[in-house]
């Protein structure tokens, strides 16, 4: 059988259910990756996460939880250029559409090209002949360029976690045509969404004059690709067994203690501004303007761990949180109750599993979003006889699967304070009827 590896940013060893998550570990890829590698053998290659003056290329083998993992370490000008620089201020608000966001300095994708030349040489030794390369995600679009640069003939597959945009956008990057070129190195594209794929193959078709054939071939720049659709799910059966573990239940019950009858609505996402917080904020605000008479009987968890803090669109993101929600506890408050309660870190899987059972309503309210897998961890979470209510931003990934979700516009308050009104009066009937249909889709 051939090997499996697999290159991404970070390398996040697979996380034991009841391990608590460290800061670099939350995140969807990690958990995501870990259900899928501990089923192959293989090798797990990318940023160890430190820097050091200059680059050495010196290889850190690991085996953790059955898994082997080979890092390096970055060079401090390699960090700031390819992660802070091109990844998470260039293509990351990018193809979020935030272009008001988007940094176009040349020295970033400059950066960007150097690291991915450096991760593929460093990578190189390890590659045997039979085994199947896996690139995840926007940090390491070139990576398969490089490798068959380097004559490396392997089957190498790319996943992209986030979305494609629309062609418009694309053609903001100075050098868009050599980054969708490089895409063309890979033997299968995977993309989270039927639309993502079709904006990929607009692209293709109209921008450089490629074709697209039977079997999702697509053609262009002397090359063929597959570009398929992939949505990226949980491992849904394992997150129901944690469900009932006792530190699970302890939560559960410590959460309905605290919220003194009042039913729970709950958000948890890394503190990024294409989650919409902010909207989401602004809908429960404008829902408890509009229901005073509900005022009593809600609150608002929002579990929000820091996130890419040294760039500042998420500085400003988190100062901007902290004035919002003191303005609207400020204004609902009572002497014994504040409506939202906010928090900062990480929690473990089994602690976040009953938070999610304990909460009524689960609001995910991205602006973009690749998939979004908490709206499925919501889901996997519930109690089958008295399930709650997902929630879901029309802009996620997982809008597209999770259809028996309450849909919304998260651009609108008055969607958002009505689905909460809905939800929160939603009757046990149609809640399961729901719920059983999201279980299944989240299950399969
Ligand atoms: P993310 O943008 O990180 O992922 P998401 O898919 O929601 O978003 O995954 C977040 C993960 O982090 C979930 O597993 C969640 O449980 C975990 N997490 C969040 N807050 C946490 C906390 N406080 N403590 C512990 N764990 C926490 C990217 C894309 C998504 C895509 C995924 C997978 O942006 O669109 O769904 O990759 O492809």
């Amino acid at each position: 059988m051939s090997r499996l590896i697999v290159v991404s940013n970070r390398v996040n060893p697979p996380p034991a259910p009841d391990q608590t998550d460290g800061e670099g570990s939350v995140g969807g890829l990690a958990m995501a990756l870990a259900a899928a590698l501990r089923e192959y053998s293989g090798v797990w290659f990318g940023w160890s996460g430190k820097t050091t003056p200059t680059f050495t290329g010196q290889l850190s083998m690991q085996r953790v939880n059955g898994v082997t993992t080979a890092t390096v370490d970055l060079e401090d000008g390699d960090y700031q250029e390819y992660y802070n620089g091109y990844a998470n201020k260039t293509l990351w608000p990018l193809f979020h559409y935030r272009v008001d966001l988007t940094a176009y300095d040349r020295s970033f994708g400059e950066g960007y090209d150097r690291v991915n030349k450096r991760f593929a040489e460093t990578l190189l030794p390890l590659i045997e002949p039979d085994d199947v390369i896996w690139v995840h995600d926007y940090h390491l679009i070139p990576m398969a360029r490089e490798l068959r640069r380097m004559g490396v003939t392997n089957r190498i597959g790319f996943f992209l976690h986030i979305p494609w945009p629309a062609h418009q956008l694309v053609v903001t990057l100075p050098r868009h045509r050599p980054l969708v070129e490089a895409m063309f190195d890979y033997d299968l594209i995977g993309f989270q969404t039927e639309e993502n794929r079709h904006a990929f193959e607009g692209y293709v078709t109209t921008e450089v004059g490629g074709s697209a054939g039977p079997g999702q071939i697509l053609s262009a720049f002397g090359k063929t690709t597959r570009a398929a659709v992939f949505p990226i799910g949980i491992d849904a059966a394992d997150f129901a067994r944690i469900t009932d573990s006792p530190r699970a239940r302890k939560v559960y019950d410590r959460m309905l203690a605290h919220s003194v009858f009042r039913k729970m609505v709950v958000g948890v996402d890394r503190l990024d501004y294409s989650k919409g917080l902010e909207e989401r904020l602004v809908g429960f605000e404008r829902f408890l303007h509009d229901n005073p008479d509900q005022r009593s009987q809600v609150m608002l968890l929002q579990i929000a761990p820091i996130s890419r803090d040294e760039v500042e669109a998420y500085q400003d993101l988190r100062s901007r949180l902290d004035g919002l929600i003191g303005r609207i506890n400020g204004a609902y408050a009572e002497m014994d109750f504040t409506p939202i309660r906010y928090v900062n870190r990480s929690y473990r899987r089994d602690e976040l599993a009953g938070v999610y059972r304990a909460a009524r309503v689960g609001l995910v309210t991205p602006l973009r979003d690749g998939m979004n897998l908490v709206a499925k961890e919501y889901v996997a979470a519930q109690d089958p006889n008295d399930p709650g209510v997902l929630i879901l931003s029309r802009f996620a990934g997982a809008a597209r699967q999770l259809t028996e979700a309450l849909i919304i516009n998260p651009n609108s308050p008055e969607e958002i304070s009505d689905a909460l009104s809905r939800a929160l009066s939603m009757g046990p009937g149609e809640r399961r009827q729901r719920w059983d249909s999201l279980n299944h889709t989240v299950q399969k």
